[in-house]
């Protein structure tokens, strides 16, 4: 562990203790900065906390990352702003934390600061998201979902629903409710889908698509304007389940049944969505698991024995539907 300001460190054991047992007498209670409690000290550097999968990832490192596992966790929550990000990994340089994990709320914009971590000899690694930079070795691996086979598998869910619901033949009007624009899971999603769709263009004809920024209320918001605009939607595509929720609610407000009069497919399947699956409001659900805690630990209990570890680490998923949503409701951990 490197040297840390004591008062930081209190700060963080004391926070690392209100997350572990939530009782300062779980035993991990914060111990004197100068105890020389000898732990793993990382900095979290989280875009926000703007969906249902966003808190579950936060929760998954705030669960792992905890004194009684041998961390001190020192997070930081950067409001989906970069220079809140950029912010919080020069101020985890300052204390010379051990590690640092970056969430990196869009693709672009990194090199300098990790740059800087790096002359620090601070290794990044990164989860979630990830970064567009020309030298690999700013970072030492990324953990996350594959964002364009996710758009893909829900192109490909959509062809073999469409097929058994006997609409194999219609042109199906669709709009997309993008993510944040720049982030790898907006780059990936949009690819997978209209790459999908466009090969099919008697089958799929794409209206408009716009951020709805990855959250309810803008997504509910952009539907509103396009019920306005197109008459016609058979599909709505949304790129996490949040502007799938707003989506939703913008439908019935103009009479129409989600999942029923518009077809409607999500990404991120928590738990929430899951419920609306069944409730017959989603019609596929693809998942992006945002459990990266443990794997994270993984890679530094790795790095920390000197051993290799992947550049790249994608967390399995799933494409959820009514055919296996209840029998898969009790198994989900977000
Ligand atoms: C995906 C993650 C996305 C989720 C959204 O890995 O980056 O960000 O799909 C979240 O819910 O806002």
């Amino acid at each position: 562990m490197k040297k840390l300001v004591a008062g930081v460190m209190a700060c963080a054991l004391m926070a690392g203790a209100a997350f572990a047992g939530g009782s300062q007498d779980s035993g991990a209670a914060a111990a004197p900065a100068d105890s020389g409690n000898d732990t793993i000290v990382v900095g979290y550097a989280q875009v926000g906390a703007e969906s249902d999968w966003r808190t579950a990832n936060t929760v998954s490192f705030q669960t792992t990352f905890v004194p009684e596992n041998g961390y001190t966790l020192i997070f930081n929550d950067a409001q989906q702003k970069q220079e809140n990000q950029i912010r919080a990994i020069r101020d985890f340089i300052q204390q010379e934390v051990d590690y640092i994990v970056l969430a990196p709320v869009v693709e672009t914009g990194w090199e300098t600061v990790l740059s800087e971590a790096k002359a620090a000899g601070i290794p990044v690694i990164l989860s979630d998201r990830e970064v567009k930079v020309t030298d690999e070795s700013l970072y030492v691996c990324w953990v996350g979902g594959n964002f364009v086979k996710e758009g893909e598998d829900a192109v490909k869910w959509l062809d073999a629903y469409l097929e058994e619901i006997g609409r194999g033949d219609e042109l199906m009007n669709v709009v997309i409710l993008q993510g944040t624009i720049g982030a790898s899971a907006q780059v990936g999603r949009t690819e997978g889908v209209t790459r999908l769709m466009g090969e099919k263009p008697e089958r799929y004809n794409i209206l408009a698509m716009q951020t709805g920024e990855f959250t309810q209320s803008k997504g509910q918001e952009v539907m509103e304007s396009f019920l306005k605009a197109y008459p016609d939607i058979d599909i709505v595509i949304a790129e996490n389940d949040n502007m799938g929720f707003g989506a939703i609610d913008a439908i019935k407000a103009v009479g129409k049944k989600p999942g029923e009069d518009i077809i409607i497919i999500t990404f991120d399947a928590v738990r929430a969505a899951f419920e609306r699956i069944i409730a017959g409001e989603i019609n596929c659900a693809v998942e992006c698991n945002p459990l990266h805690g443990p794997r994270v630990a993984e890679i530094i209990q790795k790095l920390e024995a000197g051993e290799p570890v992947e550049k790249k680490q994608y967390v399995d998923e799933g494409v959820f539907d009514i055919k296996n949503a209840a029998a898969e409701l009790p198994n989900r951990a977000y």
